[in-house]
């Protein structure tokens, strides 16, 4: 068996706490298979990658590089989260392109195939994680690396109409033929692929299913749903009855049933339209005041980004606002809370909540959702209520599915979920329970390494 390469840029080194999709993904498919890990250590200094950090744990190297805080600024904070994170989820009118964060970008992915360069053996299978490494491969075939090397993109891919507004658009895209394969979460990211490379990267799509670049590379596109590790994570949620917090927070509710939100604080998630929507439906329903509950969870992220900042001021403006109007001396409707809980703790609050409200405006998949449905209790399981626009709505088809804008839609679903009876919740969990058993998170790492060695 080759040894894998698994490189994005930010490194979870072991026992570190991952709120985020992508670390906690990775996380558990290396803890499995094994291999090296090479990224960005999370730690800024003086210069950029001056030496590489090695460290061991179990069956995982991790290889990680320091970046200077103006390498970071302009790579990950100026192109990475400015430009790309909007312009990948359908949000063009908040891309912040500047040509001084592209030259940043393009620099630390240089560093990033020199010091890589000289970590890889002949037989090494080579996977690289998001938007943020798009050029590597390109970088490192003009080193001579002729490894097997696939790409996974963990947003959604939008229209190629949509891709296009972003400056010098192609150049960067068409770095992506120099991957032997391609994946996306989703049907309609693979086809947003395709159509992107034919229509506006002069690609040919071959009879095998291979595209041939414009230079006339070979190169392979496909989708992969993400997902979790079901079976532990399962596990872990009925380990934390046992908790005192989960006890705590099951006290509190005095027999109100709970809706629960778990996102970083991102405009993707839709959390202000969200908030509307639980408001309207506390508008609707005086019947339901005081016997319901809505905790969302919420972790800071990107907040050196002025959009995270204006979004987190917008939701404490929101939940200050349904509070004031709703909340009486021994009710509150929202608990709304910006920090971020062990992963044991998260999956008992998921399994202590009748919904789990999962609205963003888009996603790539969305791991909350299918960590919701995998918490539950078999015997009284909760409801899923999901946006259309997450990946995971293509699987978990026995969610309430909503469109995040629709406030009226969102309440409906909300009223439906929480009166929903024992025995539809039970056969729309199962179903869905049905799906996340054959797709977990190893399902996914054979079905892209497969595919990539193939
Ligand atoms: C990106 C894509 C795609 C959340 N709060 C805490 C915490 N989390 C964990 C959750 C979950 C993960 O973070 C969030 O994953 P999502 O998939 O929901 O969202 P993104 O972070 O945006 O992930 C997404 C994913 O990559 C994988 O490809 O699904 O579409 O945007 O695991 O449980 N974990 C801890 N404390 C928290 O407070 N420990």
């Amino acid at each position: 068996m080759s040894r894998l390469i698994v490189v994005s840029n930010r490194v979870a080194l072991p026992r570190q706490a991952a709120a985020g999709g992508l670390a906690s993904a990775l996380q558990a498919a290396l803890r499995e298979h094994g291999g090296l890990w090479f990224g960005w250590s999370g730690k800024l200094a003086a210069e950029t990658a001056a030496e590489v950090h090695r460290l061991r744990d179990g069956m995982v190297d991790y290889a990680t590089v320091d970046l200077s805080r103006a390498d970071h600024a302009d790579f990950y904070l100026g192109f990475a989260n400015g430009a790309l994170w909007p312009i990948l989820h359908y949000r063009p009118d908040l891309v912040d392109y500047q040509r001084s964060h592209l030259a940043g970008y393009l620099r630390v992915n240089e560093i990033f195939a020199d010091r890589l360069r000289q970590l890889i053996a002949p037989d090494d299978v080579i996977w690289v994680h998001d938007y943020h490494l798009i050029p590597l491969a390109a970088m490192l075939r003009k080193r001579g690396v002729r490894n097997r090397i696939g790409f996974f993109l963990h947003t959604p891919l939008p229209a190629a109409g949509l891709l296009i507004a972003l400056p010098n658009h192609r150049e960067l895209l068409e770095t992506l033929a120099s991957y032997d394969l391609i994946g996306v979460h989703a049907a309609r990211d693979l086809r947003a692929l395709e159509d992107y490379f034919l229509h506006e990267a002069g690609a040919t799509m071959r009879r095998d299913g291979r595209m041939r670049s414009a230079n006339g590379r070979l190169f392979r596109a496909a989708a992969f749903p993400i997902s979790i590790d079901t079976d532990g994570i399962a596990e872990m949620a009925r380990a934390a009855l046992s908790n005192r917090e989960i006890g705590q927070l099951r006290d509190s509710l005095e027999g109100r049933l709970l809706i629960i939100g778990v996102d970083r604080l991102d405009y993707s998630k839709g959390l202000p339209q969200r908030f509307q929507a639980y408001a309207r439906l506390l508008e609707r329903e005086p019947a339901l005041h005081r016997h319901i509950t809505f905790l969302q969870i919420a972790p800071p992220s990107r907040g050196a980004v002025r959009e995270y900042r204006q979004i987190r001021r917008e939701l404490e403006r929101s939940a200050g606002h349904i509070n004031g109007k709703y909340a009486a001396p021994d009710w509150a409707p929202v608990r709304y809370i910006n920090k971020s809980f062990p992963h044991r703790l998260l999956t008992g609050y998921y399994r202590s909540a009748r919904v789990g409200l999962v609205t963003p405006l888009r996603d790539g998949m969305n791991l909350v959702a299918k960590e919701y449905v995998a918490c539950q209790d078999p015997n009284d399981p909760g409801v899923l209520v999901l946006s259309r626009f997450a990946g995971a709505a293509e699987e978990l088809t026995d969610a309430l599915l909503v469109n995040p804008a629709d406030t009226e839609e969102v309440a409906d679903a909300l009223q439906r979920a929480l009166d929903m009876p024992l025995a539809e919740r039970r056969q729309r969990w199962n179903a869905m329970m049905t799906v996340l058993q054959k797709h977990d998170i190893t399902a996914w790492r054979v079905a892209f390494l497969q595919a990539l060695g193939r």
